[in-house]
């Protein structure tokens, strides 16, 4: 496996992200050291003329590599970093099955759970009950699978913590603060738990 280049800096939000996180908690646990740098994304510091020639997209979290080069996408990076470690599996079922878990992150929970808490979090939920309300039932539909799941297996990739668990970490663990109530949720809180005693393991704030 070709060494990975080692991450320099990581672009990150000074709103806790969860996006943001998983690139941090996974670099926490491959004990890489890095500088990090903050933007305020209510002001659109990711939206800058600067910002975005690093990253066209004008989101954090990205990574500035040792040679200069930007990587963006939580996702991306994850698999970027964790080539050849223990977070990415051996098996090549395994490897996309953890991309399974992690496209289904992106496109049915990400967007409703995140999201969610976002609008709460910045004080930008009023006038969007109807909105809320159906990234609710979506969410919890994610949940639930996520919850089927974690029924019938410790991590959600070959009974072993992977970064799939970081990527549904993330928002997971703070899916409160868009106000989706876990109580129901029983295999998910136990993987909370199990997750956040992994080594290495850092908090989001
Ligand atoms: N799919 C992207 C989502 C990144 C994202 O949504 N970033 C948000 C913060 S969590 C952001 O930078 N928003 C600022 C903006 O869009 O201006 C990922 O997984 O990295």
């Amino acid at each position: 496996v070709e060494a990975a280049k080692r991450v320099v800096r990581l672009y990150d939000s000074t709103i806790p992200s969860g996006n943001g996180y998983k690139v941090r908690l996974l670099l926490s646990q491959l004990r890489q050291p890095f500088e990090r740098v903050l933007l305020d994304i209510l002001k659109g510091e990711t939206r800058t003329p600067e910002y975005l020639k690093k990253n066209p997209n004008g989101k954090i979290p990205l990574v500035e590599l040792e040679d200069g080069t930007f990587l963006s996408e939580s996702n991306a990076i994850l698999v970027y970093l964790a080539e050849g470690t223990p977070y990415w599996p051996d098996r090549r079922l395994d490897r996309a099955r953890c991309l399974q878990w992690m496209f289904f992150e992106q496109y049915s929970h990400e967007p409703n759970i995140a999201t969610s808490r976002f609008w709460y979090y910045a004080g930008q939920s009023a006038g969007r009950e109807t909105v809320l309300a159906e990234k609710h039932v979506a969410g919890n539909k994610a949940l639930g699978v996520m919850e089927q799941q974690l029924s019938a297996t410790s991590f959600f990739v070959g009974e072993r913590y992977s970064i799939a668990d970081i990527s549904l970490y993330a928002y997971t663990h703070v899916a409160h603060e868009g106000r989706f109530d876990l109580a129901p949720y029983t295999a998910i809180r136990a993987w909370l738990a199990r997750v956040a005693a992994q080594p290495g393991h850092v908090t989001m704030t």
